[in-house]
């Protein structure tokens, strides 16, 4: 089925200069760029966002680091492309992440001082279209 989720990349992926890199996997992939945007998060976007964790302990250093810096914030659109954008993430923590996927490839410095892992996907499709809704309310 074809579907489309928000993608974010984060703050420590964007200071490192990775969005090219993040974007070429997702092309070579086949997914499709829906759209696309630079901004730096604020803490009510992000509280939207994340609302399923406010509350938990990581939740404040993770929204400090998500508004440290400009974010790229992308649509994707492709078959089963949910689920296929979580597999080349990889596991949450990058230090688990398996090679070749984006989060072993490239993340570091899990837990300190935030949660930094390079990229966000959706992880359902309400949650894609609740997100891709916070992100780019014109689509
Ligand atoms: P994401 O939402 O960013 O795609 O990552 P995910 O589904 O793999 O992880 P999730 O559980 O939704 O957590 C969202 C983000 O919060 C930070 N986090 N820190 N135990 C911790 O310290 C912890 N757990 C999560 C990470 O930045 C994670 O991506
Ligand atoms: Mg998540």
């Amino acid at each position: 089925m074809t579907e489309r989720s928000l993608v974010l990349v984060k703050p420590d992926g964007f200071k490192r200069g990775l969005t090219g890199e993040v974007l070429a996997r997702i092309e070579r992939k086949g997914y499709r760029l829906v759209a696309l945007q630079i901004l730096t998060p604020t803490r009510e976007a992000l509280a939207e966002h994340y609302a399923e964790h406010v509350g938990k302990p990581f939740y404040e250093p993770l929204v400090e680091f998500m508004s440290s810096g400009p974010v790229t914030a992308v649509v994707i659109e492709g078959e089963q492309c949910i689920a296929g954008f979580r597999s080349l993430a990889g596991a949450t923590d990058p230090t688990k992440a398996a090679p070749g996927t984006i989060r072993g490839d490239f993340g570091r410095d899990w837990g300190t001082p935030a949660q930094e892992n390079i990229v966000h996907g959706s992880d359902g499709p309400e949650s894609a279209t609740r997100e891709i809704g916070i992100w780019f309310p014109a689509l």
